[in-house]
């Protein structure tokens, strides 16, 4: 899958590219307790800058723990940033679970719903079926508060490979072209460390699937578990992390520090014989 159609934009998945995340949560572009839009659009429009293809927005964080908002105040937070930067021409993600808010985002500019519990929410896959916005479905054992607590599996690749099959099986009888469907494994979603290291090594048995895999690993605690780096120190691995996830397929980086990626992507991608590359893949799917 080399073309992913979202909204008015068509992304050329040919190479990777590199989705920036603006958090617009209370731990981040707060202002004594005032929401600083202005600082997240300079933030989002220096990641594009930067070489970003995408800027996913996200007004509810869903680290473990974290207090949940209601959809009016997510609202508040991520609305007028999708409307800035759509009016720039951007192409904006949408993160959210709500399917209010995903409508919302659309209607202000978003070409992406990037949704953690892959568009199960009642009136979720509605609301994108009726739109021409791309999506993208994530995989979560359990719920953001307690998936950190036990989790288990027989085999985490076939499981979540196929919990994503069939949620994309889902879009597409509801109406939504495979060339506007994403999947995402959900690092660190309802998964141990060694959980996640099975699935980043697996990852071409998603890339098999024949739709656009996304991945996001930037600064995750996996990264803090291996490298033994707090979370503001994990530039390097996050890098590197990225790289492996590309090379096995990944066409979409979630990222904090999007230049450092681009950058590796770069160099990566000039050395690539990446013919070779898709003439393994179409010959795996
Ligand atoms: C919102 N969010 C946080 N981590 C994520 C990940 O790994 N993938 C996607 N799609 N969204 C994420």
């Amino acid at each position: 899958m080399h073309i992913l159609n979202a909204g008015s934009h068509t992304i050329d998945l040919a190479t990777p590219c590199v989705m920036g995340i603006v958090n617009v949560t209370a731990d981040s572009f707060f202002d004594g307790g005032r929401l600083d839009v202005d600082a997240a659009i300079d933030h989002a429009r220096r990641m594009l800058d930067d070489g970003a293809r995408i800027i996913d927005v996200g007004g509810e964080s869903t680290r473990p723990g974290a207090r949940a908002v209601d959809a009016e105040e997510e609202l508040r937070r991520v609305l007028p940033v999708v409307a800035a930067l759509a009016r720039d021409g951007a192409c904006v993600s949408i993160d959210t679970m709500k399917p209010a808010v995903m409508r919302a985002a659309l209607d202000s500019g978003a070409a992406i719903i990037n949704d953690v519990r892959a568009l199960q929410a009642p009136g979720a896959l509605d609301v994108a079926a009726a739109s021409n916005a791309a999506v993208c479905l994530m995989h979560m054992q359990g719920e953001p508060a307690t998936m950190q607590h036990a989790p288990a599996y027989r085999d985490a690749v076939t499981e979540v490979r196929t919990f994503l099959a069939r949620r994309a099986a889902a879009c597409v009888d509801a109406g939504i072209g495979r060339d506007r469907i994403v999947i995402d494994p959900g690092f660190g979603f309802g998964k141990t460390v060694a959980h996640n290291v099975e699935l980043l090594r697996g990852l071409d048995a998603f890339a098999a699937l024949g739709y656009a895999v996304l991945v996001g690993l930037s600064r995750k605690s996996m990264l803090g578990a291996i490298a033994g780096r707090d979370v503001d120190e994990r530039l390097a691995a996050s890098v590197a992390a990225a790289l492996a996830a590309a090379v096995r397929g990944a066409r979409i980086l979630r990222v904090h520090d999007v230049a450092a990626t681009v950058d590796a992507l770069a160099v990566w991608n000039a050395i690539e014989p990446w013919p070779a590359v898709q003439m393994r893949e179409q010959a795996q799917q």
